[in-house]
């Protein structure tokens, strides 16, 4: 059975939301940033970065949360979390699944922070220009794939959630509260919301 290593109010949102999408029996290991526990040399054997979340599969440990996507949607097929190899709607999939913590979670600090830095320079161009475009992406809805609900919807909408209405780092947009509003009603976002709550 997989492994998920997490804490409360946490980033393990992202993880535990997609977990609870594949309706697959897995173990939740309580690792509580709040009490150092993911400093811990066993778990950095886990995570040398010494962050949650973190998966286990048998042999096999993963960190980072985008990556822990893209394995368990691959993982359980049947969940239809990610289009198949093959798929014409994989390309853009995948995009936005890197977009997630390439874009969306620099954008997401700079916001928050106000730091400058030279769009050319930035890999994510600018905060407005990543918001203006996952606003376009989202302009037929529901999803970022259209009607296809993909792993890459847990990635971008737990970090617009937490940044727009758990943290209020970023302002909403009409789309981005259709879109929240989307993925709330999930009944997976909503066991995830309680097991994160801690
Ligand atoms: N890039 C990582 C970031 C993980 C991350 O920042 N985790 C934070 C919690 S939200 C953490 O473990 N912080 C504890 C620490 O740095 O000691 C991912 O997406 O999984």
């Amino acid at each position: 059975m997989l492994k998920l290593y997490w804490s409360p109010r946490s980033r393990s949102f992202t993880t535990l939301w997609l977990l609870e999408e594949t309706g697959q029996p897995y173990e939740r290991v309580l690792t509580d940033i709040s009490t150092g526990a993911q400093k811990k040399p066993e778990y950095l054997k886990i995570n040398p970065m010494g962050k949650v979340p973190a998966l286990q599969d048998g042999d096999v440990t993963i960190a980072e949360s985008a990556a822990i996507c893209a394995y368990v949607a691959e993982r359980y097929p049947d969940a239809k979390l990610a289009p198949p190899l093959g798929d014409p709607k994989r390309g853009k999939y995948l995009q936005w699944l890197f977009f997630a913590p390439s874009c969306i979670e620099p954008a997401i600090l700079q916001a928050f922070t106000k730091l400058e830095i030279p769009p050319m320079s930035a890999a994510w161009g600018s905060t407005t220009q990543v918001f203006d475009v996952l606003e376009q992406a989202l302009d037929k809805g529901p999803w970022l794939l259209g009607d296809t609900f993909s792993a890459a919807d847990v990635a971008i909408g737990s970090g617009m959630n937490f940044a727009i209405r758990l943290f209020k780092m970023v302002p909403s947009r009409p789309a981005f509260d259709r879109y929240l509003d989307a993925c709330a009603a999930r009944p997976a976002f909503q066991r995830a919301e309680k097991i994160a709550a801690g």
